[in-house]
């Protein structure tokens, strides 16, 4: 609706709103269209890291602090667009996490939840409420909101890992504790491969009560992954807008692996082009293998193996396999679908 108040009333108005100032007040009116947009503005920009510019500050950081002194020791990704944060969108981290032959990384626990995304080197493992899991390039492992856990490395090579955390929603709801363990590695109490052959095989012990919002299977085995991958072409097309694009489900209840973090892995094969799409989800993409890149408008981001690349949410893009190409995603999804915020449009 437009009318042309009278000059005098403009004048009353701006002295009301001035006199609501003091009161912690204000006119909902002259705030509602900032308050209430008629669709999300992306927050941050779309960017790419590439792994082999990366890689070397990684090494080095590992001349000038230890794992354990560090704690842990991460370079995180800072989204351009969300500068002094510290994380890569508006509800994700992204760091990456460097552990040399017979370090340790020191046992704690925090109530924001954490995911690895194995990039190179064999070895190492995390230990993760009682149980250890040794990592290979292209697993995806869960360490759940408020688990003690802490990393080893038994092989002889580095060890890099992508490290995904909820940390921007803890923060949002302000439910951030953490707390450190007595010693450097908390009890391990369990057998390597416990989970996965108690749960991940399409078995389920009978009785079996869920006592935790996550999977029980805490580490998705890239060789397992792959194999479904690349299967999938046999049986027929790819989706137009997402390609062979898998979720990594709870096999208590079929949902998502994680209550927080969404995490997907697809396949484009070679020579195919997505149409364009866009969701309200912010998405951290990872390149786990072949190469490609992604157009977002006209802004081109390349992937090659390792890199990672931001969409951000409600911007249009398309993703371009030039090799095979493996991207895996995550992003906040799974809290969107919960809250019933989550919308997707194909073009
Ligand atoms: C954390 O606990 C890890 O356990 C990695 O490896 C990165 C970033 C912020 C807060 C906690 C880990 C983290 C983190």
């Amino acid at each position: 609706m437009t009318t042309n108040p009278a000059p005098d009333l403009l004048t009353r108005r701006d002295a009301f709103y001035r006199e609501l100032e003091p009161h912690a007040m204000a006119a909902l009116w002259t705030r509602l269209r900032k308050l209430i947009p008629s669709e999300p503005t992306p927050a941050g920009v779309a960017h790419r890291w590439s792994y082999a510019a990366a890689r070397p500050y990684l090494m080095e950081s590992a001349m000038l602090i230890s794992a354990e002194e560090a704690e842990r020791r991460v370079l995180l990704m800072e989204n351009p667009g969300l500068p002094g944060t510290s994380c890569i969108t508006s509800t994700m981290y992204a760091g990456l996490q460097l552990l040399l032959p017979g370090e340790v990384a020191p046992a704690h626990r925090h109530t924001q939840s954490a995911l690895r995304f194995i990039l190179e080197g064999s070895g190492a493992y995390t230990a993760v409420d009682g149980e250890k899991t040794y990592m290979e390039p292209g697993d995806f492992v869960i360490t759940p909101a408020w688990t003690w856990h802490h990393h080893g490395h038994e092989g002889n090579a580095p060890m890099v890992w992508l490290d995904g955390l909820d940390i921007p929603i803890v923060s949002f709801f302000n439910g951030g504790f953490r707390e450190e363990f007595d010693s450097v590695v908390s009890p391990v109490t369990r057998p390597a491969g416990d989970a996965l052959a108690r749960y991940g095989t399409g078995l389920m012990p009978v009785g079996y009560q869920a006592s935790t919002l996550n999977s029980p299977v805490f580490n998705y085995p890239y060789a397992r992954t792959r194999e479904a991958l690349f299967a999938l072409p046999h049986a027929g097309a790819p989706d137009p807008h997402t390609g062979y694009l898998m979720r990594y489900t709870n096999p208590v209840d079929g949902g998502w692996a994680m209550p927080t973090i969404a995490t997907m892995i697809r396949l484009l094969p070679t020579g195919f082009a997505t149409l364009p799409y866009r969701s309200t989800d912010s998405t951290v993409f990872v390149c786990v293998e072949g190469s490609g890149h992604v157009m977002i408008g006209d802004q081109r981001l390349e992937l090659a193996p390792h890199d990672i690349a931001i969409v951000p949410g409600w911007s249009r893009y398309t993703l371009h396999a030039s090799q095979d190409l493996v991207l895996f995603s995550y992003s906040d999804r799974v809290a969107q679908e919960k809250l019933g915020l989550f919308r997707e449009q194909r073009f």
